[in-house]
């Protein structure tokens, strides 16, 4: 989608700090970090939100947990911890209509988050 800014960075139209990335997912550093370390792991493909999630992308959603955990682990915060959380419509938070999750570590979060 071309009005879509996650789908513009996939197309390398604009830069982000690359992560992680495969065939089917990307992974960069989010411009405004919440934490030390605040990776955004996308699918290439467009999918707006996880109400738009069908039953075959179920591997898919799986792969993007699965970079979490390369990405987490690679950046040494495997025995500490980290977060992985995907917000979903505008109550949650999400301003950027292609799911995304995000990746934060390196600080102590706090549960509830606000
Ligand atoms: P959410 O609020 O869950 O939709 O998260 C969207 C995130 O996207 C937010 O943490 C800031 C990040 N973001 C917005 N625009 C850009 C951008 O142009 N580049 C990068 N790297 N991150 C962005």
């Amino acid at each position: 989608m071309s009005n879509c800014l996650f789908c513009r960075i996939v197309a390398g139209e604009i830069p982000a700090k690359i992560a992680y990335e495969d065939d089917d997912v990307l992974a960069f550093h989010d411009i405004n970090p919440q934490a030390p370390l605040h990776v955004l792991i996308i699918p290439r493909k467009h999918i707006a939100t996880i109400n738009d999630l069908a039953t075959d992308d179920a591997e898919l959603v799986g792969r993007l947990y699965l970079a979490a955990k390369k990405i987490a682990a690679e950046a040494g915060y495997a025995e500490e911890g980290y977060r992985v959380v995907m917000n979903c419509g505008a109550d949650a938070g999400q301003t950027v209509f292609h799911i995304h999750l995000h990746l934060l570590a390196g600080r102590h979060l706090t549960w509830p988050p606000g």
